[in-house]
C-alpha cells in the first residue's frame, strides 16, 4: 500500500507564479525556499513575486474584466465552471491535501476532510447560489421604474495567511469569482503550494486565463503591492490585525479600494456552573485550542469557568491533554502537527516564558517536542491562574496553549471576555436559556457559540467586531464585499 509518505517523496512541488492563465516566474527571476515544518525538507523555489509581477497580473486581471469574458457569462454559465472547479479539486483532493500537509504541518486527516473539503464545498455553493439571487426594483412613483443591480466591483486582491491557506483562499475567491470579478490571489510566503494549484485546476473547470491569478510573494513586496495598486478595487484580507491595519491605511493611501479584514481573535469560552454537559464542555475546550495546533483566528484561548466547578473542570480537562501530544502530520491518526515555521515556533515559545515570568500555573505541557527528524513542535500546554492583565490573556498566541481564568458571577465573565481589543467568537454553556441568551447578547463577538464551540457552516457568516475585522466572509453576505449596488432610474411616462 502506498503512504503519504510514498506519495510525499514522489511529489514535485510548482512554485512558479500563475499569470494570464500560465506559470511563470517572477520578472526579477528571484524565488525563495520552501521548506516543508514538518521535517524540514526543502519542497522547492517558489517565485518571489513583487511590484513588478503585481501590475502584470493586475492588468492582466482588468483586461479579463473588461472584455466580459468571465463577467459577461450569465449567472448559470459561471454556476457550471464553479461547480466543475470544485469537483476537480475532489478529484485532486489527496495531491491538495498532501500539498497542504508537507507545507503547513497539519495533520493529513485534517488536509483532507476540513480543508479540501471546506473548500470545495466552498466553491460548489457560492457557484449554486449565484444563479437564484436575484436583483430589486425599488417602490417609486408610477411614473418611473427604478432597478437596484448588483455588479460585480472589477479587479479583487485576496491576501491570504498560512493557517488554512486553501480554505481561506476559497472564502475569498468563491464569492468574487461567482460574482463575475476577476482575482488576484497572494497566498502566504509559508503557505503558498495549494493556492498556486488551485489556479491550474480552475483553468482546466473553464474559469477563462486572466480571471484567476495568483502570486506567490513576500506580504512587503507583493501584498503590499496590491494593497497599493490603483487599479484594484477591492482587496480581502485574512491576517494579522497588526498588518489589517496596514491594509486599510493603504487602500486610504491609494485609491480608496474597498478594504475587508479578518484578523486576529482572543476568544472566551465561559463555562457556568450549570453547564449541562460538562463533558461536552471539556472536549470542546480542549479539542478546539489544539485543533490546527492552536493556529485558528477562532480558537477559544481564554478559557473561563466558574470559580466552584473550576477545580473539578481542570481535573476533566487534564485528562484529555495528553490526547493531543504532536504526532507526525503524515500518519492519518496524528491529531495535532507541527507549527507553521521557526518564527511562529519562537514566537509560541516566548509567549510559554511569558506564561511562567507572569505568574500563570504551568499545569501542562510547555515544551518543544524535538524528533529525530526536525520540525517544530509543541506540547499541548494549559496555564491555571491566569488574569485578564497578563500578557498570554491578551495577546493572540497562535499556538496550542489555553489560559484558563475564573469568574464568580456571569457579569463577571462577560466583562472580562469584552475586556480585549478582539471580537471574533465567544462562547458560553449554561442550562438557563435566558441566561444564554442575555450572555450571548452582551459578548462582542461576531459569532457566540451556545453549548458547543465547534457549530460551523459555509451558510453562516464569520468575521469580527472590534479590530477582529470588518465585513464578514462565508454566506450570502459575503456577496456585499464583492459587488457595488447600483440604481437605474427610468423615466416611463
Ligand atoms: O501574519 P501576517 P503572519 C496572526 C497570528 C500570527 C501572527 C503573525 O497571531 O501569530 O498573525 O502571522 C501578508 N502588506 N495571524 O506574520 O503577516 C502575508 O504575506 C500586505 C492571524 O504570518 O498578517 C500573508 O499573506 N500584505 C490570522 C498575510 O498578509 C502583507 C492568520 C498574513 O500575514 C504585509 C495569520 C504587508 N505589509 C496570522 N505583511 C487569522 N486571523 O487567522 C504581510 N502580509
Amino acid at each position: 500500500m502506498t503512504t503519504w509518505h510514498d506519495k510525499a517523496a514522489a511529489l514535485q512541488a510548482d512554485g512558479r507564479a500563475f499569470i494570464g492563465g500560465e506559470r511563470v516566474w517572477a520578472k526579477s527571476e528571484q524565488q525563495f525556499e520552501n521548506l516543508s515544518p514538518i521535517d524540514g525538507r526543502k519542497l522547492g523555489m517558489v517565485a518571489r513575486c513583487d511590484s513588478a509581477d503585481v501590475d502584470i497580473a493586475v492588468a492582466a486581471a482588468r483586461a479579463a474584466f473588461e472584455d466580459r469574458r468571465w463577467a459577461g457569462k450569465s449567472p448559470a454559465q459561471r454556476k457550471r465552471v464553479l461547480v466543475k472547479f470544485a469537483d476537480l479539486m475532489q478529484k485532486h483532493g489527496q495531491e491538495l491535501a498532501l500539498l497542504e500537509t508537507l507545507d503547513m504541518g497539519k495533520p493529513i486527516k485534517y488536509s483532507q476532510s476540513v480543508d479540501v473539503g471546506g473548500a470545495a464545498n466552498c466553491i460548489r455553493w457560492y457557484g449554486e447560489a449565484i444563479d437564484k439571487i436575484y436583483d430589486e426594483i425599488a417602490p417609486t412613483a408610477a411614473s418611473s421604474l427604478a432597478l437596484i443591480t448588483r455588479e460585480p466591483v472589477g479587479v479583487v486582491a485576496a491576501i491570504v495567511p498560512w493557517n488554512y491557506p486553501m480554505l481561506m483562499a476559497s472564502w475569498k475567491i468563491a464569492p468574487a469569482l461567482a460574482a463575475g470579478n476577476s482575482v488576484v490571489l497572494k497566498p502566504s510566503e509559508k503557505s503558498p503550494l495549494t493556492a498556486l494549484r488551485l489556479a491550474e485546476i480552475a483553468l482546466e473547470a473553464g474559469i477563462p486565463p486572466g480571471v484567476f491569478n495568483v502570486l506567490p510573494g513576500y506580504g512587503a513586496e507583493a501584498g503590499a503591492a496590491l494593497a497599493l495598486h490603483m487599479d484594484v478595487d477591492c482587496i480581502g484580507f485574512t491576517g494579522s490585525t497588526r498588518v489589517g491595519k496596514q491594509i486599510m491605511q493603504m487602500a486610504g493611501q491609494s485609491n480608496l479600494k474597498r478594504a475587508w479584514t479578518e484578523l486576529g481573535g482572543k476568544s472566551a469560552n465561559i463555562v457556568c456552573a450549570d453547564c449541562p454537559d460538562l463533558d461536552a464542555a471539556v472536549e470542546a475546550a480542549i479539542g478546539s485550542i489544539f485543533f490546527n495546533q492552536g493556529e485558528s483566528c477562532n480558537a477559544p484561548s481564554r478559557l473561563f469557568v466558574e470559580a466552584s466547578i473550576k477545580d473539578h473542570f481542570l481535573e476533566k480537562a487534564l485528562a484529555k491533554v495528553p490526547d493531543y501530544q504532536p504526532g507526525d502530520p503524515l500518519d492519518e491518526n496524528t491529531v495535532m502537527g507541527a507549527i507553521v515555521d521557526a518564527t511562529q515556533l519562537k514566537t509560541v515559545m516566548g509567549y510559554i516564558e511569558a506564561g511562567q515570568a507572569g505568574g500563570a500555573r504551568l499545569l501542562a505541557g510547555g515544551k518543544q517536542v524535538r524528533t529525530e527528524t526536525g520540525g517544530y513542535y509543541v506540547e499541548p500546554t494549559l496555564f491555571d491562574q491566569v488574569d485578564s492583565s497578563m500578557t498570554i490573556a491578551r495577546e493572540e498566541i497562535f499556538g496550542p496553549v489555553l489560559s484558563v481564568l475564573s469568574f464568580g458571577d456571569v457579569q463577571d465573565a462577560v466583562r472580562q471576555a469584552n475586556a480585549t481589543p478582539y471580537g471574533l467568537h465567544a462562547a458560553v454553556w449554561t442550562a438557563d436559556l435566558s441566561k444564554a441568551i442575555q450572555t450571548s447578547r452582551a459578548l462582542r463577538a461576531g459569532t457566540v457559540h451556545v453549548n458547543q464551540y465547534d457549530g460551523d457552516d459555509i451558510t453562516v457568516p464569520f468575521g469580527g467586531y472590534k479590530q477582529s475585522g470588518n465585513g464578514r466572509d462565508k454566506s450570502l453576505h459575503a456577496f456585499d464585499k464583492y459587488t457595488e449596488l447600483k440604481t437605474t432610474w427610468i423615466q416611463i411616462g
